[in-house]
C-alpha cells in the first residue's frame, strides 16, 4: 500500500529521517501544543467555534492545524493535528464538555458504572472518522512543507480523566480504582487501548506520517504501578499497530511512533525494552544523556524485540517565559547535552545508540507564551542542534 501517492512529495523529511534513527544535519523540531490558546490567530477563530467544533469541522482543523507552520515558516519540521485526546472517551459514550479546561458532567465512578456508561462495541470510522477527514485535508494543504503527526493520549491518561471527571491534582479517585479494583482497571485500560489503536490506525491510513501517544499523567504513578496498569496498554497499542499496518504491507519504521510518558523517566528502561515505540520523548527532569544510557541495547540487552532509534525533547516549557537571554543559554545548554552525547565520542561509546534527536519542548507550550519567543526559541534550536555551530 503506498499512502504516499495520494498527497504532494514531502519536501522536509528531517523529523522522519531523526525519527528512523539517522544523525540529522541538524536537530527537526517541532513543539506539543503547538497549535493552540499562545496564538492569536487560534484565540480568533475560538471566538467564532466552541472548541470540540474546530475538532470536527476538517476546515477548522486544518486552518489552525496550519497556523503554526505559516507563523514560523521554515522553523517547524512536523505539524501536529488538531484534535484532543478526550476525544477517544466522547467516541466510548462519555460526554466531554471544554469550559474552559475538560470537563465530564458524568464521570465513571465504580466498575458498575462500565457498562452504562461506555458502549460495547465502537466503529472509530464513524465516531472519528472527522479526525481521519481533518488529517487527509491537512496533508494536502501542508503541500509537503513539513510532515504531519497523528496522536492520541495513553489508556491511563484517559482512564483518569474519565474517572476524575477533569483535570486533577491528586487524581485520588483514578487511582483508588487501581486499588480497589486492580482487575477492572486493567480490562478498562485494554478496552481503551482498543480504541486508541483503531484510532491510530485510521490516523495512519489517513496520511499520518508519524504518531505521537501522549501519557500526560504517567507522573501520578509509582514505577510499579505504572509498568503494572500504563505499560501494558502502552504495549497493546504498539503491537496492534505495527500488526495492522504489516498487514498493508507497511513495514513498522515507514510511521515512526512517538510516546511521551511525562514523568516516567524511573520506566525509561523498561519503555525502551518492552512498550515498542520508536522514540521516546523526554520531559525536562531528565538529562539527555542519562536517558540515552537508559534506553540503549547495553542496557535494555540486545536481544530486545524493538529498539528505540531517538529521542525527543526537552526543554522546560517555562523557559519559554525567561527572556531571550535564557532562553538562549537555557537552548544551547539543551543542545549542548543532545550533543555532547550525539558528538562526544567516548560519551557516545558509553551510550550508545540512538544517536538520533528530535528537538521539543519538555511538554506542551503554555498559553501566556509570546508567540515571538516561540520563534526566537525555534531559532536558537536551528542554530545550536547544527552540525555547522561550535558550541
Ligand atoms: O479553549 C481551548 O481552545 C482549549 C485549549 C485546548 C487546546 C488548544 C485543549 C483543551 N486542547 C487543545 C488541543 C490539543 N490538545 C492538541 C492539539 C494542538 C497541538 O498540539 O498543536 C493536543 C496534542 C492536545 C493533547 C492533550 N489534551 C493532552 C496531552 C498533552 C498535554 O499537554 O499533556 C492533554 C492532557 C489534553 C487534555 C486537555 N485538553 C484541553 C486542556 C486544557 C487539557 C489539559 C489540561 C487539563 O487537564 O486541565
Amino acid at each position: 500500500m503506498d499512502l504516499d501517492a495520494k498527497f504532494p512529495a514531502l519536501k522536509n523529511d528531517l523529523i522522519l529521517r531523526a525519527a528512523r534513527g539517522e544523525e540529522t544535519e541538524r536537530a527537526p523540531v517541532w513543539v506539543m501544543r503547538q497549535a493552540g490558546r499562545y496564538l492569536p490567530e487560534f484565540q480568533e477563530v475560538r471566538k467564532k467555534h466552541e472548541f470540540f467544533e474546530v475538532c470536527r469541522t476538517p476546515e477548522l482543523a486544518t486552518e489552525v492545524t496550519l497556523q503554526p507552520i505559516r507563523r514560523y515558516k521554515g522553523l517547524l519540521d512536523a505539524a501536529i493535528i488538531f484534535c484532543d485526546i478526550l476525544v477517544v472517551p466522547q467516541a466510548m459514550g462519555m460526554e466531554v464538555l471544554m469550559n474552559p479546561g475538560p470537563s465530564f458532567p458524568d464521570p465513571l465512578c465504580t466498575p458498575s458504572d462500565i457498562p452504562t456508561k461506555l458502549k460495547s462495541k465502537i466503529d472509530v470510522k464513524k465516531e472519528l472518522g472527522y479526525v481521519f477527514d481533518a488529517i487527509s485535508m491537512t496533508r494536502k494543504a501542508l503541500e509537503g512543507e513539513v510532515a504531519l503527526i497523528g496522536f492520541c493520549g495513553a489508556p491511563w491518561t484517559l482512564f483518569a480523566y474519565m474517572i476524575e471527571g477533569g483535570g486533577s491534582k491528586s487524581f485520588t479517585k483514578a487511582k483508588t480504582w487501581l486499588y480497589k479494583y486492580p482487575q477492572e482497571s486493567k480490562e478498562l485500560l485494554l478496552r481503551i487501548a482498543d480504541v486508541c489503536a483503531d484510532f491510530l490506525i485510521g490516523q495512519a491510513l489517513a496520511g499520518a506520517q508519524l504518531l505521537q501517544v501522549f501519557d500526560s499523567w504517567a507522573s501520578e504513578l509509582s514505577p510499579h504501578s505504572f509498568q503494572a496498569f500504563s505499560l501494558p496498554s502502552l504495549k497493546h497499542i504498539s503491537t496492534r499497530l505495527r500488526a495492522a499496518l504489516a498487514l498493508r504491507g507497511l513495514p513498522s519504521t515507514k510511521i515512526p511512533l512517538i510516546l511521551f510518558a511525562k514523568g516516567a523517566n524511573a520506566s525509561l528502561s523498561v519503555l525502551a525494552r518492552e512498550a515498542g515505540y520508536d522514540v521516546l520523548g523526554l520531559d525536562w527532569c531528565i538529562d539527555p544523556l542519562d536517558a540515552r544510557k537508559a534506553v540503549s541495547p547495553s542496557v535494555i540487552g540486545d536481544d530486545s524485540q524493538q529498539q528505540v532509534t531517538a529521542l525527543q525533547g526537552n526543554l522546560d516549557p517555562d523557559v519559554l517565559y525567561g527572556g531571550r537571554e535564557a532562553i538562549e543559554r537555557e537552548v544551547k545548554r539543551m543542545c549542548t547535552s543532545f550533543r555532547a552525547s550525539i558528538d562526544d565520542k567516548d560519551e557516545n561509546e558509553k551510550a550508545g545508540p540512538p544517536r538520533a534527536w528530535i528537538a521539543n519542548l519538555g511538554h506542551g507550550i503554555t498559553p501566556g507564551v509570546d508567540p515571538e519567543d516561540m520563534r526566537f526559541f525555534l531559532e536558537c534550536v536551528h542554530k545550536y542542534s547544527s552540525k555547522d555551530t561550535q558550541l
